[in-house]
């Protein structure tokens, strides 16, 4: 471990990219399919500015099956221990335990979690052993059946709650609170417009103290949101512009990092982001 908590950066939110070594992710499943092309976007993502690279095994897609242990580490291991030879910082998607605790052997030094410890029992005791930070994403069921369970009275508040609920039983694990990033899961048991009240009420979760992660990279919220007139949503691969504008309203929120496909792009946004405030605060000097 090089770090048990996650730094702040001064002079901009963070910034992780998105490594999944699928076939079958949304975003980029099939593309880094071989260990060497994922080490080669891997380190690309790093040049290009990212803080940690994200590498999962395993879609979470909606409607996604499991694969086996074995299979999610066959993917994922060479590439982790490629990547940290290589000084990278990674981070595992995953919450299978006995898969972060091998992925941590290889030089992972952050668990990503998308169930928030739901998913495996046993990952409070990998995580607190290892030291490491542990991002608890809100999450509610398996990808099989995540949309039947997309159903609130009021989700900014029903999210907060149900993220709290996941810190304490991670503080009641041993864990420091200072080891752990929220995520309001983004897509996971959410229609579009929960995504968008979560996305508009960030302050109920920077409020929390905890440092906050958002994933909205390219997902279909925003695909539907730029929906050609026949209703067809616009492609993954053009959502990049609607991504920046969230990296934009992030970085204004305070939170701590996004989680992006296109790393340079939400990097120069946030670099921006910084330099308008600090000229806000500082006043006009010309
Ligand atoms: N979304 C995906 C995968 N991993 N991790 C966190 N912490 N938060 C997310 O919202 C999240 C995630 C699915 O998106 P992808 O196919 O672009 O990886």
């Amino acid at each position: 471990m090089t770090s048990t908590v996650l730094p702040r950066r001064a002079d901009r939110i963070s910034v992780v990219g998105v490594l999944n070594v699928t076939p079958d992710s949304f975003s980029d499943g099939g593309r880094h399919d071989s260990v060497d092309a994922a080490v080669e976007h891997g380190l690309a993502l790093r040049d290009a500015g990212a803080d940690l690279v994200d590498v999962g095994g395993e879609s979470t897609r909606p409607g996604a099956r499991r694969i086996s242990a074995d299979e999610e580490l066959r993917r994922v291991k060479p590439v982790i221990s490629t990547l940290a030879a290589h000084g990278v910082a990674v981070s595992v998607d995953t919450y299978r335990a006995s898969v972060a605790a091998a992925a941590l052997d290889a030089g992972a030094i952050v668990v990503n979690d998308v169930s928030g410890g739901l998913g495996d029992d046993a990952m409070a005791a990998v995580v607190r052993d290892a030291g490491c930070p542990w991002i608890l994403m809100h999450w509610r069921g398996h990808s099989e059946r995540m949309q039947e369970l997309a159903h609130y009275d009021d989700v900014v508040r029903e999210v907060h709650d149900e993220l709290m609920a996941r810190v304490d039983a991670a503080l009641a694990a041993g864990i420091d609170a200072e080891r752990l990033v929220i995520d309001p899961g983004l897509g996971f048991a959410k229609n579009a417009a929960h995504n968008w009240a979560l996305l508009a009420s960030l302050p109920t979760l920077v409020g929390t103290g905890l440092p906050v992660l958002v994933a909205a990279s390219r997902k279909s919220f925003l695909g539907r949101l730029l929906a050609a007139p026949d209703g067809i949503p616009r492609p993954v691969g053009e959502r990049e512009a609607a991504t920046v504008a969230i990296t934009t309203h992030c970085a204004q929120q305070d939170v701590w990092g996004v989680r992006v496909h296109d790393v340079q792009a939400s990097v120069d946004a946030a670099c921006t982001v910084t330099a308008l405030r600090s000229a806000a605060a500082h006043g006009a000097t010309t």
